[in-house]
Parts: structure tokens; C-alpha cells; sequence
């Protein structure tokens, strides 16, 4: 696979005439079968039946019942996308639209002048908005695929995780999203909205959006809607929403390469008593094994095994959370391989052998994930290893990495095959296999799984952290821009190795990367062997204290983001958005380096080391309060210093806020009596809403209605703010809020006069004044 090649339109034949309704197409000799499917105003599917096996994805798209119209339309011979409204968004280019060449084929949409790119998941482009882009979707271990040049500070592209999918932007006239569900290799082609890319005239893409494969029968999900919020809470629906993870795995965690047993472990959990701080998740990278053994601890490591060394952690609330990589050394004698053999589940080379890597054990065998058997036989060593004391786990290397041997020669279903067809969801099948496993041992326990690779429907098994990173200003912006276009791709539990995984994180980097990343939906200190140690402990004064104190206030702000992932499952709505996610007008297509956090909160992080000021642009038309200095911002873009202890935060006007009580450990971590902070400004008129959400936070009882839920609405007349609080769910018991407002004005609790007693918090900045409200 040529990462930095792309196939030409020139070189495939294309159908000069589409039937007026589904049908054939002919392409030369070639006949396709065009067939398009509504499920609702506003998705279509379209599938090609012609040269491809019939699609060889290993999940389903969970779509909505058929419908008879939908936005894809063949007309007057043509296909075009349509809003509900009737406005056309694209079409296909007459008589080059729709071409094939052998296996590959393509699409060509004419797109309005002024549109703008969004999504195509894990990408390190740096940016959110992605016109002039020429990509492909190819699972990759970029520090092995890349030379060190590349990586170590410049984008780099395919990334690990493939969801070939897009988010256009037809300029005013609406949305619309196209979900590729193809494992094999896809290609997209963004036309540019400017020359800054175009160095020499060959690199300027094409004047339209091209999608296309090399392989793979196609089958294109079409979305649209009027807003970037309704298409992205659809397509997260269609490839699957995250169910609500368990609370702990929303902690803190701490991982290095070299943190091998129970030695380690128990320094950690010392140091991180010490200090106070929060963490509930101590990770093992490959030390633990015996000598690279997958599912085997070495002794030397776990003397006693594992189960007392977890039962010690669990006590300061932690979980061991070691790594497994897919493949198994070959080696006769070793019951893994051994038992695997005799099974048949490795994958064949195209001589008919067992197809051997080079990876951390040496000569390495894979797993099949593709093979619904293959998953049976994997669940059984997950279930083992979950039993055995390990409380999560963290699959790597799943692109699956073969080092320096040509992985086109792993092929899959007993060879019958080839590695392209497949590659794209091996993780995928790693992740289901691991997740069931898991459940088999704790049938009523959420799995948590931590993986490096993915595809579509990985989002309803497992986490993502978005690969190795490096400990520099452009790994820092990247967290942010990374992660977001996950989540506006399907996938919205992920983030990224935050300090830096190779090189040495500065005290200053460190803190500015804790501060940037403290809300992010997963939260993890990981760095590679042989750096400094960068564990919060291991800096001192001032950043110590900046670390450690951004970390508890994830664990204050818990509340905030179990409810917001509780909601993601029910409507599919992100965790972090881009600014024009909340808000359609006011020039934010482009803006990268600030965020929200659900609708209330927005961020925007120091992403330079030595960064002491940044612009801030706040959006909308109502003011926001600044929670480094306690006082409102009127919208609009300022300049704003900010010393190392701060980060800028901002909420908004009518922000509801589930909050801890107390600076929390990793132990307490009460959901039923909550402290919900309300930011409205004085003479405060509009009306906000929160669904509040509490539940045991580890078993699928939720489910069966285990769940409380408090609806929280914050209304201001002007003169007063209103808050009323109603369950609508008490399954779990009976939530108590608290309430915490920022200004001094009247104040009802569900039509009930309260006094206000002043109170401080301590956020972003120095301590403000705030006002606790009592009945
Ligand atoms: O297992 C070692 C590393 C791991 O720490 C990292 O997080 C993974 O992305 N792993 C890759 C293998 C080798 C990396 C050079």
C-alpha cells in the first residue's frame, strides 16, 4: 500500500447513464447492480452488487426501519443527496460520477462552492476543518510505518484507526455525511478551499469529492440534516453508540512502558496516597509477561499471583490494567500457540502455512479475528485473565503490526481472503473477542477495553487512545483535533497519550497537556521506556501541584461526564464539539485549538509549552463566565494571559454543571448527592436543560431501570433565576442535589424562595465566590 499515492479518475471507465430508479448500470462490458435504500427523510443507503464479494464487514449498521424516501434520489438519470427541504447538497459528476476499474471504483460529487470537510475519524492533518486533503483508510503502526523524521512533529497519514466516513459542509444550504462501510482500503479526496497546500501544481485535489476503493463491494451511508449536530448524532447512532462505560474507567489513569509487577504497582499506589491524588486505573505495558507471552505472567513479576496485588489496589480504588498484544510467539511447547495450532485459528500465508510476524516475541503468529470461531477460542483467555485479578485491559498493535514483514502476506479465512479485504477490522474482531471474554467472566460487569486500532463499530466495545504520540507543541495541539474528529466520526470515547509518549515531557508541557486534556473523555499518562518519568509525582512544586490539582478536578467534574456519556448512549451526541457543533453562525468552521465539553462548557488550553496568552474567541450572544477570574465575558474574540496554574475555562450563560461535593477521591465518588453548579449572569432570560444521571456505575442494572435520572432546568426572568428539579427515572434512589450559583440574585428551587450562602470554589484560577443555595 502506497500511503502517498492515490488512484486517478482518468484511469477507471465510467457509467455513462444511471437508471431512474434502482437498477443496472452498465460500465463497458460490466454490469453493476445499483441499489438504493431509505430508512427515514434523512438516510439512504446505496450498494453496488458487481465484482466484490458481498460486504465483508464484520458489524452491522444500526439503522432505522426502511422508509420509502429518503435523501438519495436517482433523477432525470442522475444521483443526487437532498435535505429534507428538497435543497440538492451534492450530485454525482454526469457521465464521470460512478466508474470502476477492476475491483477498485469510485464517486465523483459535485460539490456548492464554499463547502467545507469534516470527520474521516482518526486523523493527524492537525486541523478540523479538512478541505484539500488527498487520504486513504489503512489501519497503520505509524512509528513503524513512518520513518522517525516523519512523526516525530509533522502530520502523518493513515493513521491507526480507519473510518472512512465524511462530514460535508454545503455551505449554507445544509449537511451531509457519508459513511463508507467497507473494510477494505477507501480513498477520499477533498477539493481545496485555497492554494496553502499547493507547493506544485499536482498537489491540488480535485474540484470535487472523490470516494472511492480499492476493493470491497460498495455500500455508502448517506446522512443528512440542517445542522453538524443532527447528521453527527446519526452517524454515531448508525455505526453504534458507546454504552455507558464503567465510572472508574472515566478517572484517571497512569501508564509507562516499564512498569512491570507488583513492585511497581504498589509504588504507585504509595505515591499516589501520598499525594492525594486521584487514579483508578495503573497500567502494565509489556514487562509483565513472560518473556512476550500473551496471557502469561511472568512469576518473577506477580510472585503471588495477581488476584492479592489487585484486592490490595482496589482498596484506593484502582484497577490493573495490563496490555495484550494479538500475537501469539511462535513457539511449540507454549500453550497458547500450541492450543492454537491444534485449532486452526492463526491466519495462513499464500503457500497455506501459518503466516509468521516479527514482533516483540520474535517470530509471531495472529489470530483470525475475522472468524466468528476464532472469537470463541480468544474469549476463552480473556475470560481467564479477567478471573485471574486484571480488572480491564489494553489491546495494542491490532492494525494489526507485523514489523518488518510484509503483512500482505497474512490473509484470512483459511486464506481464502487477501490481507487488504480484511485488514482495516482486525481490531475490530480483537475488540469483540476481548469484550466477550469479559463478559463471560463478569456477566454483569461493563467491560472497559482500551485498544489502538479500530474501525466502524469499535465504538460499542472499546476505547481508543490515538496512538503513539510525541512529547512536543504539535502532539499537544494534535490531542485536540485528533480526538474531535473521532468524535464527530462515530467514535467519541478516546484520547491521546497525554504528557507525550516519546521524548521528555517539561514540567510546563506536562502541566499544559493535563490542563488541555482534563475533560477529555478518556484521560491517560502514558510514555514509552527510556524517558523521563512523567508521572505527576515525578515533577516538583509548582507543576506538581498544577498537575495533580487539574487531575482531581476531573474527578470534581464526574458527575458532569458520566451524564454526558449516559446521554451519548441515549441520543448520540459527542462528548468534546467543535464550537460550530453548539453554534451554526459566527465563523467557526475552522477553529481547532478550543472546544466544548457537552454543551455547557468550552475550553480553550494553553497548546504551546511555554505558552503564557492565547486568543479566546467565545461564541453565540449571551455572556460567558470565566472561572480563572469569576467574572463574565461578553462574546466575541479576546486576549487573554494565562499563568501556569490556569487554564481558560468558560461556561456558559445557563450552564448546568454536575459537580462533586467535595475534592473527591478515587473511592468516593457519590453520584446521588450531587452539587450542581448553575451559571447564569445577573438579569439572566432564557432556559436551559440537563439530564442528570446516576446509577451504580459498573453493572448493565441500569439497563433494567437501575438508573435515576433528574431532569435540571435553569430558567431566568430576568429578575430571578427559577430552578426546578424533576426525576424522571428513581430506579437507582433519590438523587439530592445541592445547588452552587455565581451571582447573588433570587433564586427558587422548584417554585420554593432559597437563600444564598456564600461559598468559594476553586476551578481554573484563583478561588471564586459563589453561592450555595439552601430551602
Ligand atoms: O507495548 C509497547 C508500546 C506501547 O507502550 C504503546 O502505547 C503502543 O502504542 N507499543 C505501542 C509497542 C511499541 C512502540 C514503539
Amino acid at each position: 500500500m502506497f500511503f502517498t499515492k492515490y488512484p486517478h479518475p482518468a484511469n477507471f471507465a465510467f457509467a455513462q447513464k444511471l437508471p431512474a430508479n434502482s437498477g443496472s448500470v452498465s460500465i463497458g462490458e460490466i454490469s453493476l447492480g445499483l441499489s438504493i435504500d431509505h430508512h427515514g427523510e434523512n438516510i439512504s443507503r446505496l450498494t453496488l452488487s458487481g465484482p466484490w464479494p458481498e460486504n465483508l464487514s464484520l458489524t452491522d449498521i444500526i439503522a432505522p426501519e426502511k422508509t420509502s424516501c429518503g435523501p438519495a434520489q436517482l433523477d432525470s438519470s442522475n444521483l443526487e443527496l437532498r435535505l429534507s427541504n428538497g435543497n440538492t447538497l451534492l450530485d454525482l459528476v454526469p457521465q464521470q460520477g460512478l466508474g470502476i476499474n477492476g475491483r477498485r471504483w469510485i464517486m465523483q460529487f459535485r460539490v456548492p462552492d464554499g463547502a467545507r470537510y469534516y470527520g474521516m475519524g482518526e486523523k493527524n492533518f492537525g486541523e478540523i476543518e479538512l478541505s484539500g486533503y488527498r487520504t486513504v483508510f489503512w489501519n497503520t503502526d505509524v512509528w513503524s510505518d513512518f520513518h522517525w523524521g516523519q512523526w516525530g512533529g509533522n502530520p502523518t497519514d493513515p493513521s491507526y484507526f480507519s473510518t472512512p466516513y465524511i462530514l460535508v459542509k454545503c455551505a449554507d444550504k445544509g449537511y451531509v455525511g457519508i459513511l463508507v462501510h467497507n473494510p477494505s482500503p477507501v480513498f477520499m479526496e477533498t477539493p481545496g478551499k485555497d492554494d496553502s497546500r499547493v507547493f506544485v501544481e499536482w498537489q491540488r485535489t480535485s474540484e470535487h469529492l472523490t470516494i472511492g476503493a480499492y476493493d470491497g463491494q460498495p455500500d455508502l451511508w448517506i446522512i443528512t440534516g440542517h445542522t453538524a449536530a443532527e447528521v453527527t448524532q446519526r452517524v454515531n447512532q448508525l455505526v453504534g453508540v458507546t454504552p455507558t462505560p464503567p465510572l472508574w474507567s472515566l478517572g484517571f489513569h497512569q501508564s509507562r512502558w516499564g512498569y512491570g509487577g507488583e513492585k511497581d504497582l504498589f509504588d504507585l499506589d504509595d505515591n499516589f496516597n501520598n499525594e492525594k491524588i486521584p487514579c483508578s486505573g495503573l497500567w502494565l505495558d509489556l514487562d509483565y509477561m513472560d518473556g512476550f507471552r500473551i496471557f502469561q505472567t511472568s512469576n518473577e513479576m506477580f510472585p503471588n499471583g495477581v488476584q492479592p496485588v489487585a484486592d490490595k489496589l482496589a482498596k484506593s480504588g484502582r484497577r490493573i490494567v495490563p496490555i495484550i498484544d494479538p500475537g501469539v510467539k511462535f513457539e511449540p511447547g507454549y500453550r497458547v500457540y500450541d492450543d492454537g495450532n491444534k485449532q486452526d485459528v492463526f491466519c495462513k500465508n499464500p503457500v497455506g502455512n501459518e503466516f509468521i510476524g516479527l514482533v516483540w516475541p520474535g517470530e509471531t503468529v495472529f489470530p483470525d479475528f475475522t472468524k466468528r470461531s476464532v472469537w470463541d477460542w480468544w474469549r476463552g483467555y480473556t475470560k481467564e485473565f479477567r478471573e485471574s485479578g486484571f480488572g480491564a485491559c489494553w489491546v495494542d498493535m491490532n492494525d494489526p503490526s507485523t514489523g518488518p514483514v510484509d503483512p500482505n502476506d497474512m490473509l484470512f479465512d483459511d486464506g481464502k481472503t487477501s490481507h487488504a479485504e480484511h485488514r482495516n477490522q482486525y481490531a475490530l474482531g480483537m475488540q469483540i473477542a476481548t469484550h466477550k471474554g469479559f463478559l463471560d467472566a463478569k456477566p454483569n460487569e461493563r467491560p472497559f477495553i482500551l485498544s489502538r486500532s479500530g474501525f466502524i463499530g469499535s465504538s460499542q466495545y472499546s476505547a481508543i487512545w490515538t496512538g503513539d504520540n510525541c512529547s512536543n507543541d504539535f502532539y499537544l495541539k494534535l490531542s485536540i483535533t485528533t480526538s474531535i474528529g473521532m468524535a464527530f466520526s462515530g467514535h467519541v470515547f478516546n484520547g491521546p497519550d497525554v504528557g507525550g509518549f516519546g521524548g521528555d515531557s517539561s514540567p510546563e508541557l506536562m502541566t499544559r497537556w493535563q490542563q488541555a486534556c482534563f475533560l477529555f473523555p478518556f484521560c491517560r499518562n502514558h510514555s514509552t521506556a527510556g524517558t523521563r518519568n512523567q508521572e505527576p509525582f515525578a515533577y516538583e512544586g509548582a507543576a506538581k501541584n498544577n498537575i495533580a490539582h487539574y487531575i482531581r478536578l476531573r474527578y470534581k467534574f464526574l458527575p458532569y461526564l458520566y451524564s454526558l456519556f449516559a446521554q451519548h448512549e441515549e441520543t448520540g451526541a459527542p462528548i468534546l464539539r467543535p464550537l460550530f457543533y453548539e453554534f451554526e453562525s459566527g465563523g467557526l468552521d475552522e477553529v481547532c485549538d478550543q472546544f466544548l465539553v457537552g454543551s455547557g462548557i468550552l475550553q480553550a488550553p494553553i497548546i504551546e509549552a511555554r505558552g503564557k496568552e492565547r486568543d479566546v474567541v467565545l461564541p453565540g450572544n449571551e455572556p460567558w463566565w470565566h472561572s480563572s477570574t469569576g467574572d463574565w465575558r461578553e462574546p466575541g474574540t479576546m486576549s487573554l494571559q494565562v499563568p501556569m496554574k490556569n487554564t481558560p475555562l468558560f461556561f456558559r450563560a445557563g450552564a448546568i454543571v454536575p459537580m462533586q461535593k467535595h475534592l473527591p477521591s478515587t473511592t468516593e465518588i457519590d453520584l446521588l448527592n450531587p452539587r450542581i453548579l448553575i451559571t447564569a449572569p445577573k438579569g439572566w432570560k432564557g432556559e436551559t436543560q440537563f439530564e442528570f444521571v446516576a446509577d451504580d456505575g459498573i453493572s448493565f442494572d441500569y439497563r433494567d431501570g437501575k438508573r435515576s435520572k433528574l431532569l435540571i432546568t435553569a430558567k431566568g426572568d430576568g429578575k430571578a433565576l427559577h430552578i426546578t428539579a424533576d426525576h424522571t427515572a428513581t430506579g437507582f434512589g433519590e438523587v439530592t442535589p445541592e445547588f452552587t450559583v455565581v451571582e447573588h440574585v433570587p433564586v427558587t428551587v422548584n417554585g420554593q424562595a432559597a437563600t444564598l450562602q456564600p461559598s468559594v470554589i476553586r476551578l481554573t484560577g484563583r478561588a471564586d465566590t459563589v453561592f450555595n443555595v439552601t430551602l
